[in-house]
């Protein structure tokens, strides 16, 4: 029987989809993994809920939310000598750790940052950078708020491959990489930024009178307003590590990180907390990860749990084996296993006000109520677990196309992190 022409061309375009998501599940595991029909089974049985429901809400609060229970700071009011001795603030801090050539992205942040929550607080910036910060980098920044703000250059040997690295075995981890199509597989800068955000950021100079940290990267969104201080509440909460997004890591990128790690709980099970978070990142009782972490660009925690005996312990453990650069562990996993182990898991804690977009991925608050108080600007419905097939190829990242990621969507790990408080 022959086919008319639309009928050829349909057949056509359906073919040449199922090619092409046949090819990518071959060769990008994290497609793979997202497209099982397991994951599916999860993105399409969350549902959507309650999203409609609680819109009738009229008192929508002027901005700023609660200024009566939290006073300007002094350098608004005009009534104190800036930012110095403003009582209620936390021992916190910025931290941003980027490149020159950042500077656009970087303006971009803090612009965010700034919009939606600290000008309100005047929490200082710290910038960390191999290099010397140009001056237009500084001054680009420095214009964006009253706040302190210092321009650090880190120490050659946080930064550069050691020298006891085997250069040859890092060459052929690198290539490696390359021929699976990893993102970031030749690059040896992005295993420095790694190494360097996983064991010295919180020892630099700049941030040693501080506690507490926010990470921020260039590039990223804030989307809702915060009526609160995260750092306080850190504090009143006892907590010691936050995030606002949780994901799967790329396999390849540390086939021996798990197992170095489990040596490590060996060799100093004291260590270990009781009531830790392995649940969120094992599916059998620590023998395996999942790949389940905390997405580390977004970050706020209490730098005195990176600079006690334990994580330094651990991090010595872990860089001596050279997997930094034969392999590429990021800061991501190992920070959260550290965390997931080394905490009791009511010391995390996931922000969920707190509306953050890392591109390509998102947390948005679900709750409606939250989102509203927030005058949050991102979608909502992007966090429903939604499979975007329609959405144009993003040839511009090195993230598998076709996917919307957000709190429950295929390559999130937020189910895994409710699991382990049910
Ligand atoms: N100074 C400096 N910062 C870097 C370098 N590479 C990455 N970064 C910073 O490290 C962070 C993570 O890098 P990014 O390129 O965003 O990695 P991704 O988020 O994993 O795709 C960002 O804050 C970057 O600005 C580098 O070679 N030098
Ligand atoms: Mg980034």
């Amino acid at each position: 029987m022959a086919l008319n022409k639309p009928t050829r061309y349909v057949l056509f375009a359906l073919v040449l989809l199922l090619a092409i998501h046949f090819l990518l599940s071959a060769t990008h595991e994290p497609y793979g993994n997202a497209t099982s029909l397991s994951a599916l089974s999860g993105v399409f049985s969350k549902g959507q809920t309650g999203q409609t429901a609680k819109y009738t809400d009229s008192a929508v609060p002027a901005y700023p939310l609660d200024s009566d229970s939290s006073p300007l700071p002094d350098w608004r009011t005009g009534s104190g000598a800036g930012w110095v001795g403003n009582a209620t603030r936390a021992n916190a801090t910025f931290v941003m750790l980027a490149r020159n050539t950042d500077v656009n992205g970087a303006v971009q942040s803090i612009r965010s940052i700034e919009d939606r929550f600290n000008r309100e607080h005047g929490y200082p910036y710290v910038f960390l950078n191999e290099e010397e910060w140009t001056d237009e980098f500084k001054k680009r920044i420095s214009v964006l708020s009253n706040a302190p703000m210092e321009f650090g250059v880190i120490p050659h040997d946080w930064w550069f491959q050691p020298d006891w690295i085997d250069e040859d075995r890092a060459a052929a981890g690198r290539k490696k990489m390359e021929e699976q199509g990893i993102i970031y597989a030749g690059s040896v800068s992005y295993r420095n930024m790694c190494r360097f955000n996983s064991g010295f950021f919180f020892k630099h100079e700049m941030l040693m009178k501080y506690k507490w940290y926010w990470r921020i990267e260039p590039d990223v969104m804030f989307h809702c307003t915060l009526s609160f201080d995260p750092f306080k509440y850190m504090e009143a909460n006892n907590k010691v590590y936050a995030f606002t997004i949780a994901l799967y890591e790329w396999a390849a990128t540390i086939p021996t990180l798990w197992d170095t790690v489990k040596d490590f709980m060996k060799t100093y099970p004291e260590y270990v907390a009781s009531d830790n978070a392995m649940g969120f990142m094992s599916e059998n009782g620590g023998q395996d990860f999942n790949m389940c972490h905390f997405w580390s660009n977004f970050e706020i925690a209490d730098m005195d749990f990176w600079r006690g005996e334990v994580y330094t312990k651990f991090f010595e453990f872990l860089d001596k084996t050279g997997g930094f650069y034969y392999e590429r562990w990021g800061d991501a996993p190992v920070h959260s296993m550290a965390a997931g182990l080394f905490l009791p898991k009511s010391k995390i804690h996931f922000f969920n006000e707190i509306g953050y977009e890392h591109p390509p991925n998102q947390h948005c608050p679900q709750d409606d109520d939250i989102w509203k108080k927030g005058m949050c600007s991102c979608d909502q419905t992007r966090t429903h677990g939604e499979l975007v097939f329609l959405l144009p190829l993003r040839l511009d990242t090195d993230h598998p196309p076709f996917l919307a990621f957000s709190d429950y969507g295929p390559y999130s790990c937020q189910r895994q992190w409710d699991r382990i408080f049910q």
